[in-house]
């Protein structure tokens, strides 16, 4: 087992580390099952809160019947102990704490949503950072890269899963002329594999990639191969509301509700919730949510 300080060095330099082993064996059938019936809802249309086909990020509308994620997996109303139990795991916990360099008093819970393939229509996501604007300058670039935002964000493949792909050290460095060239548009790429300096993630069953969420990175969904891959995020109190508008475009109000916070293993779990509603509560006065990005 690579040391936990080597997958931060990794992660820092190169802006996303390949994980082994941080899905229990124990839990992997529950996950599995979990993930087929909520699939299962969201196909059948009695789970409102998905990704769309057509709609690359916040907000989703319902325009088009076919999805491309299910959203807020830990809902009360999804009834899924499972997907809580994994989130405030602790093999899952003590990578996120070394990724983050903090202490389990600064794990704060953020987003925890489910990638998964499309029915019928192929789908692609631009080239983009998760919280950059596709035409924001070098300069702006520079200072937005330069900011530790005290989050992190992971995939988790439950089944073989290469949709992902990212331009390593991208997370750290402004755009070159080129990859603007390839990245400046709404439109998603007809060949990810032009992008200078890509990478292809190809994530093993039980495999999971940390990434910085402003690694430049895109992805393309096919009917054709089974994904079901855990789509999460932790962050950090010391950051403050560094990621609010990054965590709270997802639409979390139903976070506060106490039947929420009743679902949740005592503990960990609990602590994380308590965390955020912190953040949320400081955060924009009008309590009017912002997106990151258009498209
Ligand atoms: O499908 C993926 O793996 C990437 C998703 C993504 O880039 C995003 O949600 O911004």
């Amino acid at each position: 087992m690579v040391s936990h300080s080597l997958l931060k060095d990794i992660f820092d330099r190169d802006g996303f580390v390949i994980v082994e082993n941080l899905v229990p064996k124990n839990q992997v059938v529950d996950l599995q099952e979990a993930c087929a019936r909520v699939v299962a809802k969201t196909r059948a249309g009695q789970w409102p809160h998905r990704r769309v086909v057509g709609k690359q990020f916040p907000p989703y509308d319902s325009d088009y019947p076919d999805s491309w994620g299910v959203q807020h997996l830990m809902h009360p109303d999804l009834s899924e102990p499972a997907f809580a139990k994994w989130y405030a795991s602790d093999v899952l916990a003590g990578a996120v704490r070394a990724l983050l360099d903090c202490g389990e008093e600064n794990l704060q819970m953020e987003l925890f949503n489910l990638l998964i393939n499309p029915m019928s229509h192929k789908f692609a996501l631009r080239w983009h950072r998760d919280d950059v604007r596709e035409d924001a300058t070098e300069e702006e670039e520079v200072q937005a890269l330069s900011a530790w935002h005290h989050g992190i964000q992971w995939n988790t493949a439950l089944y073989e899963d290469s949709c992902l792909f990212v331009v390593p050290g991208s997370h750290i460095t402004p755009r070159t002329l080129e990859q603007c060239a390839h990245s400046e548009s709404l439109d998603a790429p007809k060949d990810p594999m032009e992008m200078p300096g890509v990478l292809k993630v190809i994530l093993k069953p039980g495999q999971t990639v940390f990434y910085n969420n402003n690694i430049l990175h895109c992805a393309i969904y096919s009917p054709d191969a089974q994904r079901a891959t855990l789509h999460a995020s932790m962050g950090d109190t010391r950051g403050g509301s560094s990621r609010a508008r990054n965590v709270l475009q997802h639409g979390l109000r139903w976070m506060r509700e106490s039947c929420f916070r009743d679902t949740l293993p005592e503990g960990r779990a609990k602590d994380m919730l308590e965390r955020l509603l912190i953040m949320e509560s400081g955060f924009g006065a009008d309590g009017k949510v912002q997106y990151s990005l258009s498209a």
